[in-house]
């Protein structure tokens, strides 16, 4: 059975989990604190000295991105086609691209600051804003509603459902939940990700970040 080790926290491991859960086969979710973490590691159990890590029956997968894909080919969440697997690993890139920007704001110790970081990332035209915006057109020009355009849901929906909406769950300082409605088209975007029946069954639980995935999350503001 595969399992995936990492904190609480959706984080870099939410991606491979919810690819695990959409596969239909039965995976296990380990959490650890940090002392878990730091056992793992002394132990010698992490490739590159990191969580999260993907455990399989041939062996330890480590980075966030080549667990995701793994998962995702699992799920059949990937493409035959070279063309369109290539347009979903662009839009993957594109989200990490703007997701670079949003990083160094972890490293600025004063709240005020960090705060103050963050916001200036989503003024109209920098570079939070303008991805945001960008998944929008995406969406807006799938005439599927997947972002990648692709028949049913592919890993490009995946990352971009789970990195967008985590954004606003409170967990970051700055960012409120408010600053979602500022992208309608994204809001459009969450009740379809969020209404396919396995994503809407796996977040259904009370849980103090996930609930940004839950059908109704955005609709009370
Ligand atoms: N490139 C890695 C980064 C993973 C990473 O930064 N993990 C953090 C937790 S979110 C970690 O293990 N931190 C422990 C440390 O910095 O000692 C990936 O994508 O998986």
């Amino acid at each position: 059975m595969h399992e995936v080790i990492y904190f609480e926290a959706p984080g870099y491991a939410e991606p491979t989990r919810l690819c695990l859960e959409l596969s239909g086969k039965p995976w296990k979710n380990t959490i650890v604190d940090w002392d878990g973490y730091q056992e793992l590691k002394e132990a010698g159990e992490l490739p590159w000295g990191f969580l999260p890590v993907l455990k399989t029956s041939q062996g330890t997968i480590a980075e966030s991105g080549a667990m995701m894909r793994y998962a995702a080919s699992l799920a059949g969440l990937d493409s035959d086609d070279l063309y369109t697997q290539g347009k979903i690993n662009e839009i993957i890139d594109v989200i990490d691209g703007w997701r670079a920007h949003f990083t160094p704001t972890f490293y600025i110790d004063d709240l005020e600051e960090r705060c103050a970081a963050r916001k200036a990332l989503f003024e109209p035209g920098a570079k939070m804003d303008a991805g945001l915006k960008d998944l929008e057109t995406l969406f807006e020009n799938s005439s599927t509603g997947w972002i990648a355009g692709t028949e049913g849901m592919s890993l490009a929906d995946v990352k971009a459902f789970l990195n967008t909406f985590m954004m606003f769950s409170g967990q970051f300082d700055g960012i409120d939940e408010g600053m979602i409605q500022a992208y309608p088209l994204l809001l459009e975007y969450h009740k379809k990700v969020s209404n396919h029946p396995s994503v809407k069954s796996y977040y259904d639980i009370e849980d103090k970040w996930r609930w940004v995935f839950k059908p109704d999350a955005f609709s009370n503001q």
